[in-house]
């Protein structure tokens, strides 16, 4: 059965992952650039992503990955896979040239290694610290950093012309935080996205929902009702959810 997943067609892209995990967001970016690719479902109920086949595509046993057959390596992080993939088809981003550069750059980082990592430390909080008298100080600083990570980001959509970050047209950024705010609505328990605090973000992700990139992205990862404003919990089985 695991043999079977690692058994890759040598001309396609593959996409590894989990439904409704990080490689959502690869998922959106795919999508939207109308690539072909194959994705390749590992399981995280019964461990998949730490076997040693996926620990050789990534040691870190986290999704995704893309595999494509034009690099000697596979990729992970999604940031990263999201700026390949945006520079190996000149869209997304890869066009965006001075003076808007640095913005898009700053805020793909800001995305990655502060807002989706605070989110991530909040949906397990025990395994970044063992003190049980600790973790509702953990927690409630956790929820002051992730609601200041979304007002910074709503300042930045509205010091754009809109509506979406770089401008009229959505770039990497825009289905980066919209997958930030699914994941704030979900996990660990549920969360409202206050879109009288967050308006201008707000106005974003009810244009992205309907975009048939997203539609078919959801569609394809098993989610129903709506991607980012009133999203459903998944029906996952517990063990599935463990690290999400
Ligand atoms: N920094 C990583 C984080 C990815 C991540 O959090 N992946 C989760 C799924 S949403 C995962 O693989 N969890 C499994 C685990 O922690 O064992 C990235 O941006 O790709």
């Amino acid at each position: 059965m695991v043999q079977d997943a690692f058994q890759l067609d040598p001309t396609r892209l593959h996409l590894f992952g989990s439904f409704d995990s990080a490689n959502l967001v690869v998922r959106f970016i795919l999508e939207e650039l109308e690539m072909d690719y194959r994705f390749v479902e590992i399981n995280r109920a019964n461990r998949m992503n730490r076997s040693p086949e996926y620990l050789k595509l990534n040691p870190q046993g986290l999704l995704p990955v893309l595999i494509d057959p034009d690099q000697k390596e596979p990729l992970f992080e999604t940031a990263g896979i999201l700026l390949y993939l945006a520079d190996k088809t000149g869209r997304l981003a890869a066009q965006v040239a001075s003076p808007d550069r640095g913005r898009l750059l700053s805020w793909l980082f800001f995305l990655s290694n502060t807002l989706h990592a605070d989110l991530r430390i909040s949906f397990r909080p025990e395994r970044y610290m063992s003190d049980e008298a600790g973790m509702p100080h953990l927690a409630a600083a956790l929820e002051t950093r992730i609601e200041q990570g979304f007002s910074h980001l709503e300042t930045a959509f509205q010091g754009s012309a809109g509506p979406y970050m770089l401008g009229s047209t959505p770039s990497l950024l825009d289905f980066y935080a919209a997958a930030c705010v699914r994941w704030y609505h979900l996990y660990p328990a549920a969360r409202v996205f206050d879109a009288d605090r967050w308006p201008a973000l707000h106005g974003m992700l009810s244009l992205l929902q309907d975009r048939p990139s997203v539609q078919r992205a959801i569609a394809m990862e098993e989610i129903s009702g709506s991607a980012f404003l009133e999203p459903q919990r998944p029906d996952l089985d517990e063990a599935a959810l463990l690290g999400t």
